[in-house]
């Protein structure tokens, strides 16, 4: 490899865990320190695929579940060469959910086994870091009230919760849990440590290919 890569650092967990906080604090703090940073987040609402996502999320449309699952999926596989292009330019992306929360949200579904929710996103660049932003149900409410999306009610989320314990299970992923109920500057500070390392780690080593 000509140059290092950068490393592919993903940030899960439940609804108002701090995900998109960590992710921009994260990359500014990255940057600071010269390592070049960009934030990325699925669903990507901006493409085509992504606007079918964002309505449906938003409750103007209905789609069937299968077929949503399908285009979260593809939404992640159109960006797919962005995201190989800017790791092989030697940049790090910060990723505001992936593939986890995909499979968790579906298979939090009746009907939908966490193998058939995987198969679409098997083949992806495998993250080098996975964060899991763990919050206890009852903080997450004192963060303020759902919002009107659909997902977004307690007791869907805490299947979803059970489903992500499941896939943390996989030892072939560099899974962390960090407690979210820290401060915001704590769990920075844990979070930038974890990705230091990941990014040093990463820099010799091929993107791996996720589930595979
Ligand atoms: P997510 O992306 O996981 O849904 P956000 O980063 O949008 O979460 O944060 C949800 C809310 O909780 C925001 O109002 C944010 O300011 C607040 N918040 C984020 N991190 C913390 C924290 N560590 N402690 C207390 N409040 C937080
Ligand atoms: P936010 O934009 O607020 O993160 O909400 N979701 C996400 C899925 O069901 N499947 C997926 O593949 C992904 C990435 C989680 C997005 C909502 O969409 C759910 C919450």
């Amino acid at each position: 490899m000509s140059c290092r890569r950068g490393a592919l650092i993903v940030l899960e967990g439940v609804d108002k865990a701090g995900k998109t906080t960590q992710c921009k604090k994260l990359v500014q703090a990255l940057k600071e320190s010269g390592r070049p940073a960009e934030m990325m987040r699925f669903p990507d609402r901006t493409t085509k695929i992504g606007q079918l996502i964002s309505a449906y999320l938003e409750k103007k449309s209905n789609l069937e579940d299968h077929t949503v699952h399908l285009l979260f999926s593809a939404n992640r596989w159109e960006l797919v060469p962005l995201m190989k292009e800017k790791l092989e330019q030697g940049i790090s992306l910060v990723v505001d959910r992936y593939a986890f929360s995909g499979v968790a949200f579906t298979s939090a579904k009746p009907g939908f086994s966490l193998d058939w929710c995987m198969n679409p996103d098997v083949g992806l660049p495998k993250p080098d870091l996975v964060l899991f932003l763990q919050l206890h149900p009852a903080e997450a409410a004192q963060r303020g009230e759902f919002g009107t999306e659909r997902y977004e009610v307690g007791d869907f989320q805490k299947i979803v919760m059970q489903k992500f314990e499941l896939l943390m299970k996989d030892p072939s992923l560099n899974w962390q849990v960090i407690d979210a109920a820290k401060s915001i500057e704590d769990l920075h500070a844990e979070i930038k440590t974890h990705s230091e390392t990941a990014i040093t780690m990463a820099e010799n080593q091929p993107i791996g290919e996720l589930w595979k």
